[in-house]
């Protein structure tokens, strides 16, 4: 019997937590969530906290107990293969080899850039925020991301970037909510992908706990 656990940082703001949350709930496999609060300074802090699970000290960290020595992963990404590659009927990764390619590089361009648009358009989950004065650089990785969901949305002719619900999808959730926060402006198409990555019931619950958040005065 596979006990998952999932470390996450305060749902408003951790937005690398969300996408393996968001993954983790595809499979319909259970798993425990263990809340950390991120910018916890006074002791235990944040860091102190995190490096209980994992000696990265980042969340999210996914502990795997099969009743040996738990194995620890970390890394949004890292989790995100993890569970596509132990669960394999989630469907996480189109089965087609060129979509697959695709979709590992809309991952990864996820995982490793626009940071002006993490910079500027800090995730505030449960809240709706003015748009700041945005550099050049942060309007040209907005522009390439809508770009980027337009042209899969068109090519897979889906309800997700490439048809099903894949890693791609999990790694953007967090930019979908980001742009819904501040109001960038989309297509008809990219505002229906985003109402359907909204609607889905990992991002309904993860809004709840961001909101319960909000509401207890934490974020
Ligand atoms: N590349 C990492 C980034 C993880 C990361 O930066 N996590 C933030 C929270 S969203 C964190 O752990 N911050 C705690 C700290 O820096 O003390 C990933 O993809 O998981």
């Amino acid at each position: 019997m596979t006990r998952y656990t999932l470390i996450v940082g305060t749902r408003n703001w951790s937005s690398w937590s969300l996408r393996p949350y968001m993954a983790l709930k595809a499979t319909g496999a259970p798993f425990a969530v263990v809340d950390i609060r991120l910018r916890q300074t006074e002791a235990p802090t944040t860091r102190e906290q995190i490096l209980n699970y994992s000696p990265a000290g980042k969340v999210p960290v996914l502990k795997i107990d099969e009743g040996g020595e738990p194995l620890t992963v970390w890394d949004s990404l890292a989790i995100c293969e993890t569970v596509a590659e132990r669960h394999p009927e989630a469907g996480l990764w189109p089965k087609d080899a060129a979509a697959r390619a695709t979709a590992w590089s809309y991952a990864c361009e996820m995982h490793s850039g626009f940071p002006d648009v993490r910079d500027q358009l800090t995730m505030d989950f449960a809240r709706k925020r003015e748009m700041p004065e945005l550099r050049p650089e942060t309007k040209s990785q907005i522009a390439r991301i809508l770009s980027a969901w337009e042209s899969a949305l068109a090519d897979h002719k889906g309800k997700f970037l490439f048809g099903n619900l894949s890693v791609a999808d999990c790694m953007y959730a967090p930019v979908v909510s980001r742009f819904l926060t501040y109001g960038v402006e989309t297509s008809a198409p990219v505002r229906a992908y985003m109402d359907r990555i909204m609607a889905l019931p990992a991002m309904v619950e993860w809004g709840k706990a961001a909101q319960a958040e909000v509401d207890a005065g934490i974020v």
